[in-house]
């Protein structure tokens, strides 16, 4: 691998998600320094990112920084401190069943936080490039294909959210002439998919059916059709976005279309397994709206970043199973894209 050479400074909210952890993992590989916002917990949230830790002694160009997307203040005097030249929003409630539980929380975090970012850049007066982390749940219920220029109609608390981060991103762009842009990422996954996201949930019931830890799986709208990407590949989209000459907003999607069935049989065929044997239906995790069709069209992407797919559904379900094979057998095998020193098994938090 060729030297870093980059020595630029970059600030992340959500370093600690499926994202972010990857998107760190980039930037470190260029060369950045990178800072990144974190929650504190009762609990070590960082097990993403902990192999990027290095021994505390020597120099290391990642930052932590306990702080909260409810929390203004803490927000000004960071990026006051840190004084970024790009910015990387990726903090938010992501979660569209859960958001209909937490509508209120969904909106202070998930939009409420985009806004509190853009407004504590602005105050401070930073020359910064920012990414906004938007989402294919603002389309909702319109029909694919979906490109930057259809209408939304957002079916979650989540998606009326994202949409309301979507805005002030394009009226800070607007109005202040910021940097700032969206990219309208279709669902991305990976092994460090949440264990609660349909993709990693049936990976890892195949996995453990095989291994005969479990005999079924319980889910909810099989039906739904989904454009899977793999999300090490979107994180090199987002880095794109804010090197473009100009600032604008891009969807990053595969282009193609499986059902959550699709994905089921994908998984536990891998196995050897017929997922009709395993799979059980249970209405609790049907949500009040659904959003029924997701497709993207990332050809703008294409034409004006050189971005394009390189892993499609089927693979994904296969490299999903394969890692939960893997640390179901012995110590986890997530083998990152983007290689970086760092110790493995230690703890940032604390
Ligand atoms: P994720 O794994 O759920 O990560 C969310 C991150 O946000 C975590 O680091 C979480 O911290 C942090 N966070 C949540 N609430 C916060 C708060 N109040 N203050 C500070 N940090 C907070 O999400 P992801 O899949 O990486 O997605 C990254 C972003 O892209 C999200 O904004 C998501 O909505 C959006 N998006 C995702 C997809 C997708 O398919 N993955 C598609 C389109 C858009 P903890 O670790 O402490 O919980
Ligand atoms: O659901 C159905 C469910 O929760 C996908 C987030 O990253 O992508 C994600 O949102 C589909 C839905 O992702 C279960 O009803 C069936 O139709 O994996 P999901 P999502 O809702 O598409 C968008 C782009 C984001 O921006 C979000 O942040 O699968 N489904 N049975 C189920 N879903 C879950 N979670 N659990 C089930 O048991």
């Amino acid at each position: 691998m060729s030297q870093p050479t980059d020595s630029r400074t970059a600030f992340v909210t959500g370093i600690t998600g499926q994202d972010g952890s990857y998107l760190a993992e980039l930037l470190l590989a260029k060369g950045y320094e990178v800072h990144g916002l974190i929650r504190r917990a009762s609990t070590f949230n960082t097990h993403r990112i902990d192999h990027l830790y290095r021994d505390p002694h020597e120099e290391s160009r990642l930052h932590l920084h306990y702080g909260d997307l409810t929390d203004s203040s803490r927000l000004v005097s960071l990026l006051s401190e840190i004084a970024p030249d790009e910015v990387y929003h990726l903090a938010a409630q992501s979660h569209v069943r859960v958001s209909f539980d937490e509508p209120e929380f969904t909106g202070n975090t998930t939009g409420l936080g985009t806004i509190r970012l853009l407004e504590a850049i602005r105050m401070i007066g930073l020359e910064v490039r920012f990414y906004q982390a938007s989402s294919s749940e603002m389309f909702g219920s319109t029909p694919p294909p979906q490109s930057e220029d259809t209408p939304f109609h957002p079916r979650s608390p989540y998606g009326v959210a994202k949409l309301y981060g979507y805005w002030a991103t394009r009226n800070y762009r607007e109005a202040y002439g910021m940097y700032a842009v969206n990219g309208i990422l279709f669902n991305h996954e990976s092994p460090r998919r949440g264990e609660t996201f349909v993709t990693r949930k049936i990976a890892r019931a195949a996995a453990r059916i095989a291994l005969g830890q479990e005999s079924q799986v319980y889910l909810g709208n099989l039906d739904a059709v989904r454009d899977w990407g793999f999300a090490p590949e979107y994180v090199e989209g987002m880095w794109a976005m804010l090197q473009a000459d100009e600032p604008s907003d891009y969807v990053l999607a595969t282009g193609t279309a499986y059902t959550v069935e699709d994905f089921a049989r994908l998984c536990f065929a891998h196995v050897g397994l017929d997922w009709t044997r395993h799979v059980r239906f249970d209405e609790r995790y049907l949500r009040p709206t659904e959003v029924d069709a997701l497709i993207g069209d990332p050809s703008k992407a294409a034409d004006d970043l050189g971005w394009r797919p390189r892993t499609f559904t089927p693979e994904l379900a296969r490299i999903m199973v394969d890692a939960e094979l893997s640390g179901l057998r012995g110590p986890a095998a997530d083998v990152s894209p983007f290689p970086v020193l760092g110790v493995a098994g230690r703890s940032i938090a604390g």
